[in-house]
């Protein structure tokens, strides 16, 4: 959806509530929002879409009467007590991905703490050309931009940064242990209910700004999933049992986030690492590793202050920098 349209949509719709008990025209809307009524058509149908129920009537005009869980900005502001992340926030119905859609924000000039959240993606991405199946109103898909005072070879310990804030977030939403799997997947009971997708505008030895995005399986049930992913994919809800609200889910991420982000701006992974190896699924366990057209196995031992991977090989140690763990 056009920025142009995503604003209508918004200022209409603050509009609707706060007329609640009345109905507004078009002509009214219109000329209050100082768009033309065409536009104002579109929205009302594009909200009736995303299950906002508005009753229209004939000489009278429209008048909601019911706004479903969706990640509306107003919403998110309300319940955010992150102070940096999320002081600016876009909110989509649709989008490609929110990743591709940062980038272009943040080459644009958009500043950090910028956080843009989507109901549905069409082309989620994972690593590596993959892709992330990201459906209408299960899940969160949402990616923030950061512009850390930080060498580029240190921007992978953000991946493991957002890993463990989800990892704790759903821990203490729901008191189940999720794990992080190097570099960038969260676990519950094995199956991936998330996963974290870096992508950096750097030079040689500065960087510009990182896009973190970050996707959660919240509320799918097992029959959402397509079948490829149904052995390896969960939800905070199939595993949980409980149906989550996505806003509060997103608001608890925030808040850990940012706690952590900014310790490991100031101060990098280190005062995170015992934390980070608590959570670490992998570690103490026989891995294989690939990473380009190597392949290397091990002894997963540790995390470094860099977020790498430290491997006990048979000819000794390995530290590797990004890379496909499998557990053997
Ligand atoms: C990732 O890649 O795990 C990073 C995913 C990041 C997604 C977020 S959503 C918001 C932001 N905007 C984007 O466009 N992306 C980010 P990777 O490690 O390459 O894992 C991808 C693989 O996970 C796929 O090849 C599938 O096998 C599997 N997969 C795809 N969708 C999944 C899902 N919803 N849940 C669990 N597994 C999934």
């Amino acid at each position: 959806m056009k920025r142009s349209m995503q604003v209508a949509e918004e200022e209409l719709l603050t509009l609707l509530k706060k007329n609640q008990h009345t109905f507004l025209s078009t002509r009214e809307i219109s000329e209050r929002l100082g768009i033309h009524p065409y536009v104002v058509y579109q929205v009302i149908k594009e909200l009736r879409r995303w299950d906002f129920k508005i009753s229209s009537e004939k000489g009278k005009g429209y008048r909601l009467l019911e706004t479903p869980d969706l990640l509306l900005p107003g919403e998110i502001k309300r319940k955010l007590k992150a102070k940096i992340l999320g002081k600016n926030i876009l909110s989509y119905r649709t989008v490609g991905s929110t990743n591709r859609l940062g980038f272009r924000l943040a080459e644009s000039g958009l500043g950090e703490g910028t956080l843009i959240v989507a109901d549905e993606q069409t082309k989620g991405k994972g690593r590596m050309g993959r892709s992330w199946y990201s459906p209408p109103k299960l899940g969160l898909w949402i990616s923030l931009i950061l512009r850390p005072d930080i060498p580029p070879f240190k921007a992978p310990g953000l991946s493991i940064c957002a890993g463990l804030a989800l990892a704790q977030a759903i821990g203490d939403l729901t008191g189940m242990d999720a794990k992080i799997k190097w570099p960038n997947d969260c676990l519950i009971n094995g199956r991936k209910v998330g996963g974290i997708l870096l992508e950096l505008s750097a030079e040689l030895d500065r960087t510009n700004f990182v896009i973190v995005g970050i996707g959660v399986n919240v509320n799918h049930l097992s029959s959402d999933f397509p079948k490829k992913l149904s052995t390896v994919a969960t939800s905070i809800r199939m595993e949980w049992g409980k149906e989550v609200s996505r806003i509060k889910f997103l608001t608890l991420f925030m808040k850990k986030f940012e706690g952590i982000y900014l310790d490991f701006k100031k101060n990098g992974l280190a005062p995170q690492r015992q934390l980070i190896k608590k959570f670490s699924s992998l570690l103490g366990k026989k891995v294989m590793v690939k990473f380009g057209k190597e392949k290397i196995e091990g002894v997963a031992e540790d995390i470094d202050d860099n977020g790498s991977l430290v491997i006990r090989t048979k000819k000794g140690e390995r530290v590797v920098r990004a890379g496909e763990v499998t557990v053997v």
